[in-house]
């Protein structure tokens, strides 16, 4: 079966204020379902034609000659795992087992709110901040394009999307206004924990 686009975990609004409808329409309605149109397009009769997401990326990281395979799948995942790691009400801080690990791996919440921002902020150009497990801790990375942590062996708990059109319609060029509510309003610290309990 084709890969398909997911739908959005809420409504096109339920973001508002701090992501617009305008923002979600030309994020998930164009910019990932061109994604998924161009991985269908690029592996239609190849061997990757009916592979699974995961197994695509990973048939084809570091294949300079699938490029455009890899780019186009990872963008799919990670879009796909961008949305659900929001939710309206969200941001603030974990509880239980997430917030404990967040503190034996970090100091503290705030210390790993610090690396966060600052992967975020830091990250030239197009890309990706993650929260991540590699053998067993908890770390902060950032990707460029479209790279991601299972091309690296690392589980994705989280992540935030830096490429400008995440933020640009409603931040234009204050990416760090984007990053500060990302993790103020909208992260969604469920989804984090249940990436935690299943890794
Ligand atoms: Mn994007």
């Amino acid at each position: 079966m084709a890969h398909q686009l997911p739908e959005l975990p809420y409504a096109l609004d339920a973001l508002e204020p701090h992501i617009s409808r305008a923002t979600l329409e030309f994020h998930h309605g164009k910019h990932h379902n061109a994604y998924v149109t161009n991985l269908n397009n690029l592996v239609a009769g190849s061997e990757l034609e009916g592979k699974s997401l995961e197994e695509t990326i990973l048939a084809v990281a570091g294949d300079a000659s699938k490029a455009g395979v890899f780019n186009n799948a990872a963008q799919v995942w990670n879009h796909s795992f961008y949305w659900q790691g929001l939710k309206a009400g969200g941001g603030g801080s974990p509880s239980g087992a997430l917030a404990e690990k967040i503190n034996a791996d970090f100091g503290s919440f705030e210390a790993f709110v610090e690396q966060f921002k600052a992967a975020g902020a830091t990250q030239f150009g197009s890309g990706w901040a993650w929260l991540v497990l590699e053998d067993g801790a908890l770390k902060v990375t950032k990707t460029a394009n479209a790279d991601l942590p299972l091309a690296h062996g690392q589980t994705a708990l989280l992540t935030m999307d830096v490429w400008e059109h995440a933020y640009y319609l409603d931040y234009q060029n204050r990416r760090p206004d984007y990053i500060t509510t990302f993790l103020d309003k909208l992260v969604n610290w469920d989804f984090v924990a249940a990436n935690l309990a299943a890794a």
